[in-house]
């Protein structure tokens, strides 16, 4: 992989929830414009948006419906190139989201692959005859709940859709959607863009019949990636996806793999037969599910946690690593203590994640510490997928109140509030009333108050970034993990050859006793980075760390 590339910091940012110019409520292009010197101070050299095109929104524009337009609540074209230009003349890689799996039911190809079976676009989706008795082909269930299926008068067959009904999904089979799809990737790079995050790419390849499948999670019908996740061509056409489009530019691509394993996600990064950079797994993101999947109401054991991205940084070169997204709830509430140590636990998890081997991700917002939101009640919220799940949840008995608080704590619009850049109306976002609600604790946390303080979590992510840039064994050096049955700290080496960093981090809210293993007790080691300012400078033979306290050695 390139030098840019294994230096990359990715900053993912949420448009319509980081910055309005126009006073409309809703984030647009003008505003990242607005904050990119925001985004360099913080060091991050890689920018990824989620989707920002033609769309009609009932996924937050994971659901497209004309690729090449973008969407007029964000801005126009000109917007963007200014904005691909602005960003190079930073030094900063500009990514897109892209969403190939499916389309919106408005994009073109779809409005005229429904009206017949013997049209240009006939075969761009994946339509299937009804059972005899005319009900759905297999139970399979969409990811949003629901069937996955959905019939249309005119053709008199079903389409599949393992998200949204508006979301149905492309047929991979069809040589020219493929090269319609290529087409299209190749306008976008021809611009400037420096690469794509390839959304929910493990799902592409379907299978030639639709038997029923398991059902998992306590829902009504069979999980929705059985059969597509990792399908029979997947690798095929990311194989022929690279030699049309990505070998072309020098780009970065990082697939969005859910239901992958290890050994399946070698795969995509295999340099003999190439096809995508990186993937963006899933796996670790499952520790706290339960009866309901992730919708339940658990909290993660370190173990479970640890198993998890240990597995991952054994398996493969390299990785994305990150514990949070827009499709997740906010990593500080999740896995540290958003309350009484939120900024001790927002700091070591950001050293544990960033210092392990490979790309580092952040959300936009988690270098300031964002917190889950308090939403009161139901009509707060905006995902989809939080309302689908809460009329499940009901319908399966659960009192509604119960049903509410698990919605509440896992719902991907916890992430998605707008970032709250100072303490004024509409916490700086918006002169506007916002989209979405915005969290309350915006007082308190916000981007002004952070930049005036020299120990916040925003300085934090600087040095950690700056570290994971400039030293090689941030980069290369192996990843090794020690004291594998610690209950509250997790600890890793990162070593080159006789160069060695060890990363420390308590996962425990109170005082624990952690002992150096004699193998890594290297003398010459200091710390260069730690979340209390009084934490040991040098290495001994056993520490003593205070709630979420997180140390890095180096003997460099
Ligand atoms: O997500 C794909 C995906 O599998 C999940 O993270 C998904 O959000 C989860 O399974 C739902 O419980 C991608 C996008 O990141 C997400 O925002 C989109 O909604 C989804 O694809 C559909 O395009
Ligand atoms: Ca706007």
């Amino acid at each position: 992989m390139n030098d840019w590339k294994k230096r990359g910091i990715i900053y993912e940012i949420y448009p319509q929830s980081f910055k309005d110019t126009n006073g409309d409520g809703i984030g647009d292009l003008k505003g990242i414009i607005e904050k990119l010197p925001y985004i360099k101070k913080l060091g991050a050299n890689i920018v990824w948006l989620t989707p920002i095109y033609q769309s009609p929104l009932i996924d937050n524009g994971y659901d497209i419906s004309d690729y090449t337009k973008i969407n007029p609540i964000y801005g126009t074209m000109d917007d963007f190139n200014r904005l691909i230009e602005l960003c190079h003349e930073k030094e900063i890689k500009l990514v897109m989201d892209l969403v190939v799996n499916h389309t919106s039911d408005q994009a073109k190809w779809f409005q005229e692959s429904k009206k017949s079976r013997n049209n240009k676009y006939s075969d761009y989706y994946i339509w299937r005859d009804p059972k005899s008795d005319g009900s759905a082909p297999s139970n399979l269930g969409s990811a949003f709940g629901g069937s996955a299926w959905e019939y249309v008068k005119e053709r008199g067959q079903y389409y599949l859709h393992l998200f949204a009904k508006k979301q149905p999904d492309l047929n991979w089979e069809s040589t020219e959607m493929r090269q319609s799809l290529y087409d299209m990737m190749k306008f976008w790079l021809d611009k400037g863009v420096d690469g794509f995050r390839l959304d929910s790419i493990s799902l592409i390849s379907k299978p030639n019949v639709f038997d029923d499948v398991p059902i998992e999670d306590n829902k009504n019908y069979g999980a929705y990636y059985y059969g597509s996740s990792n399908g029979t061509s997947l690798h095929e056409y990311l194989q022929e996806m690279n030699r049309e489009v990505f070998s072309k530019y020098d780009v970065i691509t990082i697939g969005e793999t859910p239901h992958t394993t290890p050994k399946q996600a070698q795969k995509y990064i295999n340099l003999e037969k190439p096809e995508l950079d990186m993937v963006l797994q899933f796996e670790h993101m499952h520790v706290d599910y339960g009866e309901y999947g992730r919708y339940s109401d658990l909290r993660f054991k370190l173990s479970d946690l640890r198993n998890s991205l240990v597995k991952w940084q054994n398996s493969l070169t390299w990785n994305t690593n990150y514990l949070g997204n827009h499709d997740q709830p906010r990593l500080v509430s999740r896995f540290g203590d958003d309350d009484k140590y939120r900024i001790e636990s927002a700091k070591m998890l950001a050293m544990i994640t960033m210092l392990q081997k490979g790309t580092p991700m952040i959300f936009q917002g988690d270098e300031i510490g964002m917190t889950n939101v308090a939403f009161e009640s139901l009509n707060q919220f905006k995902d989809i997928e939080a309302y689908n799940t809460y009329e499940f949840l009901v319908k399966k008995g659960l009192n509604k109140d119960i049903a509410l608080k698990i919605v509440k704590n896992k719902s991907r619009d916890n992430s998605r509030t707008p970032m709250q850049w100072n303490n004024e109306k509409n916490a700086g976002f918006s002169t506007a009333n916002p989209w979405i609600k915005i969290n309350n604790n915006y007082d308190k946390i916000n981007v002004n108050e952070t930049l005036r303080d020299e120990d916040s979590i925003y300085s934090f992510y600087q040095k950690l970034i700056k570290i994971r840039t400039k030293l090689k064994v941030a980069i290369d050096g192996d990843f090794n993990l020690i004291s594998a049955d610690d209950s509250s700290v997790f600890a890793y080496t990162r070593i080159l050859k006789d160069r060695q960093m060890l990363v420390i981090g308590s996962f425990s809210n109170k005082k624990v006793k952690f002992e150096i293993p004699n193998n890594i007790r290297n003398k010459e080691s200091k710390r260069i980075l730690s979340n209390y300012d009084d934490s040991p400078q040098n290495l001994s033979d056993i520490i003593y760390l205070r709630p979420y306290e997180g140390i890095v050695f180096d003997n460099g």
